[in-house]
């Protein structure tokens, strides 16, 4: 049933956030994206941020959750999702537009393919298709690491991941993999694209997030949950879910362990 209501998701997105338009060669410092996977205003966010092939590290902050919320307060000043942070421009933004908008000026190289209007009716029924998922807090203790999530925005799996780290509050880098239609890497000239002026310059060709998976595991499957904790690395969705439930859930042997850890 829920891989039934996320191809619903999916579908009423019309597939955005499946492919990455561009091989886009990643900023310096990683973006930062506070978030939480069932807001209809962060869900095109994400879905452009799958078109440029951007990582990002994912703070969520579901509803009645603390940890996350309570950084994002003192960064920007309110708890609102979603809130990126830009720290290669000391950027900081509210507002889905303003943040489609600047991703636009600022890292996408063949912006004038881009609209930068999204449709929120049909990712607040998106939403509404995954009823409460990923929107409510499930107690867990916090990840040493931010966990790694080979991921894009429209596969069906990962969404279920996503969900569920979201639930439990634990930050990842959201290492974007869609499908590539431009495979080979543009290489970056300041002199040619203002917009990509923000990108790391590079003789080198990249490799991609798909080619960089199938040298870590063998295979190109999404997704993929690393967690640098632990080195553990994990593909199937209820593994993954299983895994996070017995390393993160809130339960006396996991506090025990994180009381353990935190004390030294
Ligand atoms: N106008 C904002 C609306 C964002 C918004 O309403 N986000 C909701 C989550 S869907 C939120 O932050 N609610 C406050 C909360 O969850 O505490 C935008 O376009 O980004």
């Amino acid at each position: 049933m829920r891989h039934i209501t996320s191809l619903i998701a999916s579908t009423l997105r019309g597939w955005k956030g499946s492919h990455a338009t561009a091989r886009t060669n990643q900023p310096d410092k990683l973006l930062e994206l506070y978030d939480m996977e069932g807001c209809p205003f962060c869900r095109p966010v994400r879905e452009y941020l799958t078109e440029l092939d951007l990582d990002v590290l994912i703070h969520p902050c579901p509803k009645k959750s603390t940890r996350n919320r309570e950084k994002l307060s003192a960064l920007g000043g309110k708890k609102q999702m979603p809130y990126l942070y830009d720290p290669n421009t000391d950027t900081g933004l509210y507002e889905m537009q303003d943040i489609i908008v600047y991703l636009k000026n600022q890292y996408d190289t063949l912006p004038q393919q881009k609209k930068t209007e999204p449709n929120v009716i049909t990712s607040t029924l998106a939403s509404m298709t995954r009823a409460m998922s990923g929107i409510l807090y499930r107690p867990s203790l916090p990840a040493d690491k931010p966990l790694e999530l080979f991921s894009y925005e429209a596969n069906v799996k990962s969404r279920i991941v996503r969900e569920r780290l979201t639930e439990m509050e634990i930050s990842y880098v959201l290492r974007n993999s869609g499908k590539t239609q431009i495979v080979k890497s543009e290489p970056i000239d300041s002199n040619l694209s203002s917009n990509a002026h923000n990108q790391k310059p590079s003789s080198v060709t990249p490799l991609s997030k798909r080619q960089e998976l199938h040298q870590r595991t063998g295979k190109i499957q999404i997704p993929y949950l690393y967690d640098p904790n632990s080195d553990k690395g994990l593909f199937e969705p209820k593994d993954i879910i299983h895994y996070l439930k017995c390393t993160y859930g809130k339960t006396p042997e996991n506090i025990r362990i994180h009381k353990e850890a935190v004390n030294g």
